[in-house]
């Protein structure tokens, strides 16, 4: 009887652990489900060239644009806000955000990546 018992506990523990195994598991296909749709526009690798501070324009050698299917080059960006341009400067290294708006191609953030 006592082996019965034993068992029964190990079965409980079991089914416990099972369970809290597969919410964990799910919980974590939620969260690859999550990052896989574009929630917001993805960061692009890149090297500013140049800052043009009077048009709100950058210069940007950047790596592959995956949102806008754009293989790496060097390019002229319109920036969002002329503020984006206060913290970088030729040299720098960054991420940054582009959507295109109309047939311009618009930075809409930029981090400066060190
Ligand atoms: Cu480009």
């Amino acid at each position: 009887m006592k082996t019965m018992k034993s068992l029964s506990i190990a079965l409980a523990l079991l089914l416990i652990f099972g369970i809290t195994g597969n919410a964990l598991s799910e919980e974590k296909q939620g969260d690859a489900i999550m990052q896989q749709s574009p929630a917001s526009v993805e960061m692009t690798d890149g090297v500013i060239r140049k800052v043009d501070k009077s048009n709100s324009k950058i210069t940007i050698k950047h790596g592959e644009i995956k949102n806008l299917d754009m293989p790496g080059m060097t390019m002229v960006f319109q920036v969002k806000h002329p503020d984006l341009l206060e913290k970088v400067q030729a040299g720098d290294k960054v991420k940054f955000r582009v959507e295109k708006s109309g047939s311009a191609f618009v930075v809409t953030d930029i981090q400066l990546d060190r």
